[in-house]
């Protein structure tokens, strides 16, 4: 169990699970990275120095500090903001060998480079650096003391805030806050609550030009409020003196630091850590399922569209025109009086546009016109399927504001209408010839029916007969419809039809599915299978519980 917990921690801190995290939009940066990697650090060496952090606004008085533990100028001091640009660390020579051992395994703060500073160098530290200063001073023998970048700074910011990322590898923080200045009160209470998950004690040094000594009661109780109320394990007040270049701070304040220094809790931390974890890999594991689920539905939408695609350009007429319909007496096969009512069309049309007789079937034309309408098909199909599917993608939500960056690619596919258009007609010849013998026996069937009807309407019953004609004609129509069916069933020229236009819907959907996987696969990514071994180590981190 203790290996899985240690592997799984190992995989999450490597660069492959960060990158691939953050690539996939999860909200998992080179902080959590951290988190794995301290934690995985804290269980494996369990006896390590604690690690403190001296941390606060640009300017608040770090590296004062720090060089002043230190005895020298070991972390350049300046007016200007953002002196510091990287971690400075004081390692004691007690630890020097094991330190520069987790440096190589890349055990300990993964991810920076080491420069080892001479004797008597001082440095600004260097971005993407771990500047290492060894020291003989015995109070922080057992401790790396670590001075950092500042929070404030818009450099800091540009640098990447390398402050707050490498923060889960520190057991305590030593905050700097320039009393005299208003927002470094804003920036503790910032880095307090950021602080607060990771696990870290704390302690509060507040800065001021004047004497601390003369520090009136009143200014003294706000100050141990602000400090009690923020739950800082110690906090002291620092009198600075002014003037340039680097200048030691009270032997008082460095007593008081010392102190809290040695009260650094590097065992119990491990926990923490191990408990934020588990809160932020159970967050990835429940967006992941949620996004999962998102694309599949997405995807089966889109499925459900292209198949609807195929399905509309579906059964037995639709790919005919209005003259092949005629052509092949389908309305002889669904209407008896077909013909009857026709001629009566043709009539009625000498007197209005409504009721006007069709063109007649230009035979010679059949062919170009069974291609136009093929390729209308295919057109218009395409165009409405592949609209719908852009549709889908941005109301998904799996996308979220990456929808925007959808950019479907879709084109009409290679077709070949003409060769479709022969394919069709030489089944529709065949059928022709088929439904020509069959529609004169119904020739005969709706003579039979038509004339008595006629004579009985003429003789006996007037108008009343022709509403009563009209019902039959109807009813005639509807049971003719049945028969239409089953007369299709029989015809093995309609069944050869038929498979052409199956081959033609496969045709559609294959070509389109081709598309939408292509433009699937260029979509951004932005949930984990279940087979993937980063979220394998998340699930085993998301579940609560010892390990
Ligand atoms: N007003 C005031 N100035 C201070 C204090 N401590 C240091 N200084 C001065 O403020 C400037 C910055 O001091 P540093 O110790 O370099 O401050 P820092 O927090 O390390 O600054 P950065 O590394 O730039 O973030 C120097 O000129 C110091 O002499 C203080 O307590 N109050
Ligand atoms: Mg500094």
């Amino acid at each position: 169990m203790a290996h899985d917990a240690e592997s799984h921690l190992a995989r999450l801190a490597e660069d492959d699970s960060l990158a691939r995290l953050s690539e996939r939009g999860f909200d998992w940066t080179a902080l959590d990275r951290n988190v794995c990697a301290a934690a995985a650090f804290k269980r494996r060496w369990r006896e390590a120095p604690g690690l403190v952090a001296l941390l606060g606004g640009a300017s608040s008085g770090k590296s004062t500090l720090f060089n002043s533990l230190l005895g020298r100028e070991v972390s350049r001091i300046s007016a200007h903001a953002h002196e510091t640009r990287g971690p400075v660390a004081a390692v004691s020579q007690v630890w020097s060998q094991r330190f520069d051992a987790w440096r190589r395994d890349a055990a300990i703060f993964p991810g920076l480079e080491t420069a080892v500073l001479g004797d008597d160098e001082s440095t600004t530290g260097r971005v993407g650096t771990l500047c290492l200063h060894r020291h003989d001073v015995a109070p922080l023998a057992d401790v790396v003391l670590v001075d950092m970048p500042d929070v404030t700074s818009k450099m800091a910011a540009d640098e990447g805030s390398i402050t707050r990322t490498l923060l889960p590898w520190f057991d305590g923080l030593i905050i700097v806050v320039d009393e005299e200045r208003w927002f470094d009160a804003a920036v503790f209470d910032e880095t307090v609550e950021f602080a607060r998950n990771l696990g870290p004690r704390f302690w509060v040094v507040f800065n001021r030009t004047e004497d601390a000594g003369a520090l009136a009661p009143l200014d003294r109780q706000r100050l141990t409020d602000h400090a009690e109320s923020r739950h800082a394990a110690g906090f002291c007040v620092s009198s600075f003196r002014p003037g340039s270049g680097y200048r030691p701070v009270a032997d008082e304040t460095s007593r008081r630091i010392v102190t809290w220094i040695a009260d650094t809790d590097a065992v119990g931390r491990g926990l923490d850590l191990e408990r934020h974890l588990q809160r932020r890999c159970s967050e990835i594991v429940r967006v992941n399922v949620a996004r999962g689920e998102h694309f599949n539905q997405l995807r089966q939408a889109a499925n459900n569209e292209l198949a609807a695609l195929s399905a509309e350009t579906s059964l037995s007429i639709d790919l005919l025109t209005d003259d092949e319909r005629k052509l092949l007496g389908v309305g002889r096969q669904v209407f008896p009086l077909y013909d009857a009512v026709q001629s009566a069309r043709r009539w009625l049309g000498r007197f209005g546009r409504k009721w006007g007789g069709d063109a007649e079937i230009e035979f010679d034309k059949r062919d170009e016109r069974l291609a136009g309408v093929l390729r209308h098909n295919l057109e218009h199909r395409v165009e409405h399927a592949t609209n719908r599917i852009d549709q889908l993608v941005g109301d998904s939500p799996y996308l979220g504001n990456a929808a925007a960056t959808w950019k479907a690619r879709w084109t009409i596919p290679p077709f070949d209408e003409q060769e479709w258009a022969r394919r069709i007609r030489r089944h529709l010849e065949a059928w022709k010839s088929e439904t020509t013998t069959r529609a004169r026996r119904s020739d005969v069937a709706s003579l039979s029916l038509g004339v008595p009807l006629l004579l009985a309407d003429l003789l006996f019953l007037g108008g009343a007969g022709v509403t009563l004609s009209w019902a039959v004609v109807w009813v005639a129509g509807f049971l003719g419809g049945k028969s239409l069916a089953s007369f299709l069933q029989r015809s093995p020229a309609f069944k050869e039809y038929q498979t052409t236009v199956k081959a033609y819907q496969t045709y559609l959907r294959e070509a389109l599915t081709e598309q939408w996987d292509a433009n699937l696969a260029t979509m951004p990514r932005r949930h984990l299978r279940m087979t993937d071994p980063v979220l394998e180590s998340i699930m085993y981190w998301s579940t609560p519980g010892e390990r």
